[in-house]
């Protein structure tokens, strides 16, 4: 398992990333050996950090063998090549970059993956140039010119092709697309998806209704992705069965430049038949808003059609009086939505939100339920 250490910069108005950097990381199989901050006025214009914290980074990262440096902002790519020429063997990666390895962990269908190649290239275009202008600053022999010269042109000419290569293939995709919606229909089973932020007790909830349906027994549906299996439900006697999709979550402040990979990832999301949006329902009353105005303006931009239930978690720790008005913000933003107020945890009202489910699905399912028991 690689070790990582987390680098964060903290300055008087910045976000606290830390704990997600580290959940993020730890999701994908890294083993994060420290976590290391520094508060500072500003970041340093090179290095995030201060020029002496560095130093005693590298000190740490080379006494430990660490295999990565995982920086909790967004660096330049100026800053990422100042940084890593002075940790040198240490690979260096900033929050998108991580973010981009959690998506290439989650892709499964080729065209979320050329995305997300797509995208990890445009994020790191201009490194080229970067690298040469730094070995200029550190006069090092470059044996090149300057800019405009060899290998930047070269690295330039290949990454271009790659490129409009990549942009070819996902829109012959695209036209594709028709098809494998009608495939899935062959599956045969109404698709259930769950979505919201990392963090919110998507994949607990899903965990729960697998174990409780094991004896359906089936392995997941690689056609849709590696974290979705085949749900049995019972109600009025009847059993009803769907395919549930633990989907990739979303995640605060993405950069432009991958955002486009993650709505790919999540657009398998409006094949689904029914969304259970998920919202941690015991954060504080104005962060909880500003990921439903995110989520609701990110579903509306990949136009989803899915109908959509909204599952307030977490209320065994949440606060009465946060969850009325969270409740009351649901209904503005979200007209005409279903809310359930559960607990993934506790299994608080799981069996509410399915029967729920089962009876938005029957609508359209109806001829598929067939085992009466
Ligand atoms: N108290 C409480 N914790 C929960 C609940 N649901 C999930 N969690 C915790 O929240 C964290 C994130 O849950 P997880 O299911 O991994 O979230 P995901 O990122 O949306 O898949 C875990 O530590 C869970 O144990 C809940 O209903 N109540
Ligand atoms: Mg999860």
């Amino acid at each position: 398992m690689n070790k990582a250490v987390i680098v964060e910069c903290k300055t008087p108005k910045s976000t606290n990333r830390m704990s997600e950097v580290r959940i993020m990381a730890e999701s994908i199989g890294y083993n994060v050996k420290n976590c290391i901050t520094q508060q500072r006025k500003t970041i340093h214009g090179s290095y995030c950090v201060g020029p002496g914290k560095l130093r005693e980074i590298k000190k740490y990262v080379s006494d430990e063998d660490i295999d990565v440096l995982i920086f909790t902002r967004n660096l330049k790519g100026s800053q990422i090549f100042k940084i890593q020429e002075k940790l040198e063997d240490v690979n260096v990666i900033d929050r998108n970059l991580l973010i981009l390895e959690v998506f290439e962990k989650r892709a499964m269908a080729k065209e979320a993956k050329l995305q997300i190649e797509l995208a990890r290239l445009n994020y790191t275009f201009s490194w080229g140039r970067e690298l040469i202008r730094l070995k200029g600053i550190t006069h090092e022999q470059v044996g090149w010119g300057g800019p405009g010269d060899y290998p930047y042109s070269e690295y330039q000419k290949a990454a271009r092709k790659r490129i409009s290569k990549i942009k070819d293939n996902l829109k012959k995709m695209r036209l594709k697309k028709r098809t494998q919606r009608i495939r899935r229909q062959e599956l045969g089973y109404p698709i259930v998806a769950l979505a919201g932020y990392t963090q919110s007790g998507k994949t607990t909830f899903f965990n729960r209704l697998v174990s409780e349906s094991k004896e359906v027994g089936l392995g997941p549906f690689t056609t849709l992705s590696s974290c979705s299996r085949l749900v049995r439900r019972q109600l009025n006697r009847v059993n009803f069965e769907f395919i549930l999709v633990d989907s990739i979550g979303f995640i605060e402040d993405m950069h432009p430049m991958i955002i486009d990979a993650f709505e790919v990832t999540l657009d398998e999301i409006c094949n689904a038949d029914l969304l259970l949006l998920f919202v941690d329902a015991s954060e504080e009353y104005r962060i909880v808003s500003r990921k439903l105005y995110t989520m609701n303006k990110i579903l509306r931009r990949i136009e989803i059609d899915s109908k959509i239930i909204v599952c307030a978690n977490k209320i065994d720790i949440s606060n009465e009086r946060t969850l009325k008005r969270i409740e009351k913000l649901i209904k503005k933003i979200f007209v005409n939505v279903l809310i359930f107020k559960i607990s993934s945890l506790t299994g608080m009202n799981i069996n509410k939100v399915m029967e729920k489910t089962i009876l938005m699905l029957d609508d359209e399912f109806k001829n598929r339920i067939s085992v009466v028991v």
